[in-house]
Parts: C-alpha cells; sequence; structure tokens
C-alpha cells in the first residue's frame, strides 16, 4: 500500500516544483500567487481582481496589462482618496522591483475585470493572463469568491 502514496507524494511534490519561479537569469518569470476575483455585492458587470505579482529575477518587470478569455476587458486600476471620495483610475504599467512583489488588494492596486463572458458564481475559476514590457507573459487562475 505504500507505493500508491508514494506516487502522489511524488506527483504532488513535483506540482509544488513548478510552481516555484526559475530565479536563472534566461528564463527567469514573474509569478502571480493567491489569485481571486471577488463578485459584486450588487449585480453588477465586473469584478474586483486581487493576488499578488511576484518578480525573482535581477531587474525590474514592467507589467503593461492583462487579459482573460472569460473577460470582454481587464483594467489594472489603484484606489486613490481624493477630496474624501475613494476613486478608482487605470493604470497604465506598473512596476515590480527586482526581487520583489506588489500586492493587488481590495482599496488599493486590483484588477478590474470587466464584462463577463459567461455568469459566474462562486467557487468559479476563471483564467488571467499578464502581460509584461519585455513580452513574456504569465498565465494565472483566480478564484471567484
Ligand atoms: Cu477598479
Amino acid at each position: 500500500m505504500s507505493r500508491p502514496r508514494y506516487h502522489l507524494a511524488a506527483a504532488l511534490g513535483l506540482a509544488l516544483v513548478l510552481q516555484v519561479p526559475v530565479a536563472a537569469a534566461d528564463d527567469c518569470a514573474a509569478g502571480f500567487q493567491d489569485g481571486w476575483a471577488r463578485l459584486p455585492p450588487v449585480e453588477m458587470p465586473v469584478l474586483g481582481g486581487f493576488g499578488t505579482l511576484h518578480n525573482p529575477c535581477d531587474s525590474e518587470m514592467v507589467l503593461t496589462g492583462a487579459s482573460s478569455p472569460d473577460f470582454e476587458d481587464v483594467q489594472v486600476h489603484e484606489t486613490r482618496l481624493d477630496d474624501g471620495m475613494m476613486r478608482m483610475r487605470e493604470v497604465g504599467s506598473l512596476a515590480i522591483p527586482a526581487g520583489g512583489s506588489v500586492a493587488l488588494a481590495p482599496g488599493a492596486l486590483h484588477l478590474m475585470l470587466m464584462r463577463p463572458v459567461r455568469a459566474l458564481v462562486a467557487g468559479d475559476e476563471v483564467e488571467l493572463g499578464f502581460e509584461f514590457a519585455d513580452g513574456t507573459t504569465v498565465s494565472a487562475r483566480l478564484e471567484v469568491r
């Protein structure tokens, strides 16, 4: 009975290894973790998207945009307190320092997932592709909550 368990552990271990960003200079890539999307409290065609962007590389990475097959449009937004009002505005690009990370969180920097192409309920997963200034892309999954 221990053999199947060993194989399962090996498979899980491999899956974990594959999710760790490779820090080698040649194929260094950004990563995105703990992704989730928040259903609006009232029926609106927009969800907030959150998670943490990681840059394990030796140089700054600049996020230039994101897209999703599950939404007609995805924007990167920041939330600012402006004359006592919380306002959001689109951010054209977002720098992630070398070896650093940037959190996308409610009330701060976030993704605006606009006009879902299908009805979404809590527990669904949506796909996202981040695009960086160096031409690389990083795909991610966000859990709908
Ligand atoms: Cu927004």
